[in-house]
């Protein structure tokens, strides 16, 4: 038991004994039906509908980005609503806002054009969907245009089937537009790109942990890292889930930031028409699909690459290629060691 995680214990047992009082004086009948409805282990089961409004606006410095104005999670069985928009960023960000379902799940993202110019879309890896959520144009699809006018938005149904499990990238897709003189060419390199998280509904994800190959459940991951390796740069975001579930922008070349013993996560998306050799000094991981421990992997244009640590020391990483190192695609991961009285106090907590 992690000492920072001790107040969620105390909120759970406060409950259950709050619940067995209740239940005490209650027929079963009613008992059985509360049973069901306070079951978390049962709501997180049903599938969910994720309904999202993203926005398109254009950034300083020719930069254009997607941002989350709002994102409501309905339960597909009991259509009881979760809003979840104040986890995010409220202001464009590069990345965009990443997107977490399980497996199973549905999302349905609306498009706004905030720009009031352009045709901007939204293109996905990984997720299921039918033609008219390509997020491209009529000209590659041969059905219809799938982006969103200044004046009309645009709605691409995904479905997280069975199967899709994993990280993919999300980013625009109407290359080849050319509204009001201003060339959306490659739209995505200047920052309309994102991902999404299919977290796997067995919750098995493999991890390497104190140098052991190990599965951990998605409720055990403390952070999800979010990198983007562009040409030239690497953009971050980060999800705090020991901060509910909280999505903080990295900028460039980020330090990521967590603390010891901590399990984190890494989604690392490759953008652009480089090769990059993924490195990070004095950490190892599981190569995907194996028990292979390594510290660096080649990632090519568009492909991805996901593993699960617990942080026990820092690294720095970076683009091992002696050109993207000169040019500064490199951070540091920053692991935070617990003073000691908290350290004293943890080992009072397993006893
Ligand atoms: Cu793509």
């Amino acid at each position: 038991m992690k000492m920072y995680k001790l107040p969620k214990f105390e909120h759970i047992l406060t409950a259950f004994t709050v619940g067995l009082i209740i239940s005490s004086f209650l027929p079963s009948s009613i008992v059985s039906v509360l049973a069901q409805s306070n079951s978390k282990v049962k709501q997180e089961d049903h599938p969910k509908s994720h309904e999202i409004e993203i926005g398109v606006a254009e950034l300083s410095s020719d930069r254009i980005a997607y941002k989350m104005n709002n994102y409501l999670i309905r339960d597909l069985i009991n259509n009881n609503t979760v809003d979840i928009t104040s986890k995010y960023e409220d202001k464009p960000t590069i990345p965009g806002p990443t997107i977490v379902v399980n497996e199973g799940d549905k999302v349905k993202i609306t498009l706004v054009n905030e720009m009031g110019w352009g045709y901007p879309s939204v293109h996905t890896h990984g997720a299921h969907y039918k033609i008219t959520s390509d997020g491209t144009l009529k000209d590659l699809n041969k059905v219809s245009d799938q982006a969103a006018s200044p004046t009309n938005p645009y709605t691409y149904e995904w479905d997280a089937a069975n199967g899709t499990a994993g990280s993919w990238p999300f980013h625009d897709h109407t290359i080849g537009r050319n509204a009001l003189g201003k060339s959306m060419d490659g739209l995505e390199t200047v920052g309309l790109f994102s991902s999404i998280i299919i977290n796997p509904s067995s919750d098995r994800i493999p991890a390497l942990v104190d140098g052991i190959p190990k599965n951990v459940s998605t409720s055990d991951i403390d952070k999800d890292f979010i990198l983007f390796v562009n040409d030239d740069v690497i953009w971050g975001s980060e999800i705090d889930y020991t901060k509910g579930g909280k999505h903080s922008n990295l900028g460039v070349n980020p330090t990521l930031t967590t603390n010891k013993d901590s399990i984190v996560r890494f989604n690392i998306q490759s953008i652009g028409n480089d090769f990059h050799n993924f490195t990070i000094d004095g950490i190892k991981w599981l190569k995907p699909g194996t028990n292979k421990v390594i510290n660096s992997h080649v990632i090519g244009p568009l492909a991805n690459h996901v593993f699960t640590i617990k942080a026990d020391r820092n690294g720095t990483y970076y683009d091992n290629s002696e050109i993207n190192l000169l040019g500064g695609m490199k951070g540091n991961f920053s692991v935070i060691s617990l003073n000691s009285t908290v350290g004293d106090n943890r080992e009072q907590a397993k006893i």
